[in-house]
């Protein structure tokens, strides 16, 4: 019994190492894995801000909207952990604005280098932009209780208080 319990301690570190190495940089970037890596077993660990989520999973659709006053409303959003939900964002503005999903720290290091960058297109799966006017979703899995912050990264606009929280609880 002791045995079996080592052996799984073991290989249960090599994931955890890959877990904390990811969010050591900053920037995630979940295409930079190495070739031939299977990235799907990486993202099958829990992760603090959660993952994308199985479209086929998702439990509820929960509606919010991004404006010119550089807010998202609702701003404060109840999950639980282990529910999958579809993020229904509308851009009700005049300008582009988008929604990203992450720690706070891996935000505010992706605004940095979007204020470096003004014109540095990005597309990740814990992202969407929208034009005026446009809608969109974004499906999402929560794996575990705290907080969960979103931004929007457009060069100022998180400066200016467009962020929000998800609880999950
Ligand atoms: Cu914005």
């Amino acid at each position: 019994m002791k045995k079996t319990l080592s052996i799984l301690a073991l290989s249960a570190l090599p994931a955890l190492a890959l877990a904390a190495g990811s969010h050591s940089g900053g920037h995630d970037m979940p295409t930079h894995g190495m070739p031939g890596h299977d990235m799907s077993t990486m993202s099958n660990a829990a992760s603090p801000s959660g993952q994308p989520g199985d479209p086929t999973k998702v439990t509820r659709t929960i509606e919010l909207t991004m404006d010119d006053t550089m807010r998202f409303t609702p701003d404060e959003i109840n999950v639980k952990a282990g529910e999958t939900v579809r993020l229904f964002i509308k851009n009700t503005g005049k300008i582009l604005h988008e929604m990203v999903i992450g720690s706070i720290g891996e935000l505010k290091a992706h605004a940095a280098q979007m204020q470096k960058m003004p014109g540095m297109k990005h597309a990740e799966p814990n992202m969407i932009t929208l034009g005026p006017g446009q809608r969109g979703g974004l499906v999402w899995k929560f794996d575990q209780a705290g907080t969960v912050d979103f931004a929007c990264l457009i060069p100022g606009h998180m400066e200016a208080g467009m962020v929000g929280k998800l609880k999950v609880s």
